[in-house]
């Protein structure tokens, strides 16, 4: 008898541990369930890039053009009194590095990605900027 509470009380221990296991198994699913739906979330993605030479309407629209030719970019709204440039875009397709490297090809600087001083030296007058 006393035998055969022992072996009730180790099944129940057993029983009590791999329901412990499979509780753990359904929380991590769960956990990266949300995580994929959390990156569903941030594509399309936004970004705030910072422009700090744009200088006229001229700029804002070699940037657009230039943000827009990016793969995968969906909208771009360049701000010029805050010198900013308003992305939307693709996550899965595209990142802001990537956004960030077009704008310097265009002769900005972005972010901190400094500009092509050669498509600088292009651009027409009114868009140098002396930095
Ligand atoms: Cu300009």
């Amino acid at each position: 008898m006393k035998n055969l509470i022992v072996l009730f009380l180790m099944l129940s221990v057993a029983a009590f541990a791999g329901e412990k296991k499979s509780t753990d198994k359904t929380t991590a699913q769960k956990s990266k369930m949300g995580h994929s739906a959390e990156m569903m979330k941030a594509g399309p993605g936004h970004a705030m890039i910072s422009v700090p030479t744009l200088q006229c309407n001229n700029c804002v629209n070699t940037v657009t053009a230039a943000v827009k030719k990016v793969k995968g970019v969906e909208s771009v709204k360049v701000d010029l009194e805050k010198k900013i440039a308003h992305v939307n875009f693709d996550a899965k397709k595209v990142k802001v590095a990537d956004i960030e490297k077009a704008i310097a090809a265009a002769g900005y600087d972005a972010n901190k990605v400094k500009r092509d001083e050669k498509a600088h030296a292009n651009l027409p007058q009114c868009c140098q900027s002396k930095k």
